[in-house]
């Protein structure tokens, strides 16, 4: 099981990310990127609004430029027992407290060749839940190695330490689900984290953070585990501006499952039709 020495505690305290050489092993990094290659070329949750271009509109006959999957977990079990997940979650704990405790995960694919960049953006900003706060993390762990050329993550050491700055969406596009920091902040100060397959860049929910565009042949697939700290009441936080437009292929997706009845609803239609089928089958076997 990973843990992390002093020294790399104290630099993630005062500069808000750390990178690390290695998370998992070699043989589980070849077995995530065969998971995450199916995941993807399925298009896995698209109808659940889980799958979605986030740097793009979901357009028809448009090829997504970041396509990412929203706890990809839920497609594929194997990615339930990894090591990944039990070295990211000891970290978390080390980080946040005991209590820290799995909040959610994604797969993003940037395409080899067309593979969009993610924006400048602060994590924190994506929340929609007014009226608590809490501690958060993110353990990104690249499955290939991670490089200028193909998309590292890039951070501004300090940042967060700041507050939640201004964001918009992408191309001030509400369809697009990528939000954008729009505050003035100095991006000379970006930090570049190239890593080996396997390495992890963990990251505070508030730092400043961007990875590059994919410019190389080969697809960057990446592996992120979102940790937070217990909720605790904060009535003071409303919801941010930049959220209350948005309006996602990828949300209308999600309502209209939901509105279809989810799984359940799916596992009905399905028995519905095996009844129905065999309700013909019968009333033919009668009429001969
Ligand atoms: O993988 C990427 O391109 C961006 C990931 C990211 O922004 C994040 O994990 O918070």
């Amino acid at each position: 099981m990973s843990s992390l020495d002093e020294a790399q505690v104290s630099f993630f305290r005062e500069h808000g990310y750390l990178p690390m050489e290695a998370i998992t092993s070699a043989d589980e990094v070849a077995e995530l990127r065969g998971i995450f290659d199916g995941l993807f070329a399925s298009r896995a949750g698209w109808e659940q609004g889980r799958a979605f271009d986030l740097a793009g509109a979901d357009e028809a006959g448009k090829e997504p430029v970041l396509p990412q999957i929203i706890n990809p977990v839920e497609f594929a079990p194997a990615l339930a027992s990894t090591r990944f997940r039990v070295n990211a979650l000891a970290i978390a704990r080390q980080l946040i407290g005991p209590g820290a405790e799995p909040w959610f995960e994604h797969a993003i694919n940037k395409p080899a060749r067309i593979g969009a960049a993610t924006p400048w953006h602060q994590d924190e900003a994506h929340r929609y839940d007014p009226g608590v706060d809490y501690e958060q993390i993110s353990i990104w762990m690249p499955l290939q190695p991670a490089t200028l050329e193909n998309g590292c993550m890039q951070y501004i050491p300090g940042s967060h330490r700041g507050p939640v700055l201004e964001h918009h969406s992408l191309n001030d596009d509400p369809r697009i689900s990528a939000l954008e920091c729009c505050a003035t902040f100095d991006a000379t100060k970006a930090v570049a984290c190239p890593l080996p397959a396997g390495g992890a860049a963990i990251h505070h929910c508030r730092t400043l953070h961007c990875a590059s565009a994919n410019v190389t042949g080969q697809p960057r697939r990446a592996y992120i585990l979102a940790f937070r700290g217990a909720p605790v009441p904060a009535p003071a936080r409303e919801m941010f501006p930049w959220l209350r437009g948005k309006q996602t292929p990828a949300a209308q997706r999600a309502a209209s499952w939901e509105n279809r009845g989810g799984a359940v609803g799916r596992a009905g239609r399905a028995a519905a039709g095996v009844a129905r089928r065999a309700a013909r089958k019968i009333s033919r076997m009668f009429r001969k």
